[in-house]
């Protein structure tokens, strides 16, 4: 018999509001996959080849997009599919300390060339107490007070990173504690590339299981709140989200980076799922204007997005010219250096969706709303989205 994994995968059906399970079944000799429908007991997708699956992505706690649906993979279907692919998958916490926050990109790459996923991110400034709170593990220890004033002087990014020994591993990326230390034995690692000296060392990462759990549930409570809140503000910024496509694609580093370097700020940062009821009143606007207006729904539920808010001068203006024209090919032939020439696939999968409406047609149809209010519309969606979605 062909070797086979199962998982458990649960899927939110929007237009029946219900929960369904299944189990999933990946064979991977030739790569296809085959679910079950747990509740009807019957088959609901016969073994079938689907390359957009790739074996390291199947993991517990992980998400994956089978023919458009986004399936939550919550447990193991046999032992043998445990054993085989779970044993060694973990989740910690990475923390980009105040220092490091504009080489978020650059960090984010090093993350995914370790094999690790980023599966939550949030941009978060402390307050003191909350940074004290945070560290309580060294409150008796002499640099307490240094640390904790550092860590909340200004805004860090959480993430939930998972993978093979993810606690261990971030750890070896991050380097020597001492980025003096990094900078002589580890040149390469985090701190030895971003950190000053002993405590402004640019990041930290949980030391073990234990302290994983706690530190996430610090920043991404499982039940009650929202953790620390984002650090959005509103004012002189627009907001741009980071469509899946791109971040399946690994595109997340390289794309903050160059907008950092192109000299934008991130305002905010927060990662999020939004679901198909979001996406379609997020895309509202375009609605019986631009054809791929279905499409755009189903690309922007199809996985994890990442929501930035982009601050600048004029920054819906500025920020718009940056990404370039809707439609990649255009792109490529007016603008070659925009994001969208440079990653973009279609104009559906262009990367980025920025705040703004990318045909003089939707213009004319939401004349009566007019432009800052779109974006507020905008805004205000994604942060609702937002906060949906942590919950
Ligand atoms: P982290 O917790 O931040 O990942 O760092 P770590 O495990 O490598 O180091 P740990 O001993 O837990 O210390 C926590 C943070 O405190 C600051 N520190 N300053 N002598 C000093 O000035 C000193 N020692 C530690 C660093 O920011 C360190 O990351
Ligand atoms: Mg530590």
């Amino acid at each position: 018999m062909d070797e086979r994994f199962a998982f458990l995968a649960e899927w939110y059906d929007p237009s029946a509001a219900l929960l369904r399970r299944y189990q999933l079944l990946y064979y991977p000799k030739d790569g296809s996959v085959e679910m079950f429908d747990m509740k009807n007991q019957r088959t609901f997708l016969r073994r079938t080849k689907f390359d957009e699956i790739h074996p390291e992505d199947l993991f517990v706690g992980n998400r994956v997009n089978i023919f458009s649906r986004q399936l939550n993979l919550v447990g193991y279907g046999d032992q043998y599919t445990a054993n085989k692919l779970g044993s060694k998958k973990e989740r910690t916490l990475a923390m980009i300390k105040p220092d490091a926050v504009t080489k978020v990109g650059d960090i984010i790459q090093m993350i995914y060339d370790a094999n690790l996923i980023v599966t939550k991110a949030k941009m978060t400034k402390l307050t003191w107490k909350q940074a004290a709170d945070f560290y309580t593990e060294h409150q008796s220890k002499s640099f307490f007070n240094n640390l904790v004033q550092f860590v909340s002087s200004g805004p860090v990014i959480a993430m939930e990173l998972m993978g093979d020994e993810a606690v261990s591993t971030w750890r070896k990326v991050l380097g020597p504690t001492d980025s003096g230390v990094a900078q002589k034995d580890a040149a390469n690692s985090l701190r030895g590339q971003f950190g000053t000296d002993g405590t402004k060392n640019a990041g930290h990462g949980s030391d073990s299981l234990a302290s994983a759990a706690r530190e996430l549930e610090f920043f991404f409570p499982s039940t009650t709140g929202h953790g620390p809140s984002n650090t959005a503000m509103y004012s002189d910024c627009t907001c741009c989200i980071i469509k899946p496509h791109a971040i399946s694609e690994v595109l997340t580093g390289k794309i903050l980076k160059s907008i950092i370097e192109n000299g934008f700020e991130i305002s905010a940062l927060q990662m999020f799922n939004m679901d198909r009821v979001n996406a379609e009143e997020f895309l509202e606007v375009y609605k019986g204007v631009v054809a791929e207006y279905t499409n755009m729904v189903d690309e922007l539920c199809s996985g994890p997005c990442m929501a930035l808010e982009i601050h600048a001068t004029d920054a819906p203006r500025t920020f718009r010219e940056f990404c370039g024209p809707a439609d990649p090919e255009i792109a490529r032939h007016l603008r070659p250096t925009t994001l969208r020439a440079l990653y973009g696939k279609n104009k559906v999968q262009n990367v980025i969706h920025c705040t703004d409406l990318p045909e003089d047609g939707i213009l004319e149809v939401s004349s009566s709303k007019s432009h800052s209010n779109v974006m507020q519309e905008l805004h205000s969606h994604v942060l609702y989205s937002v906060s949906f979605c942590s919950r």
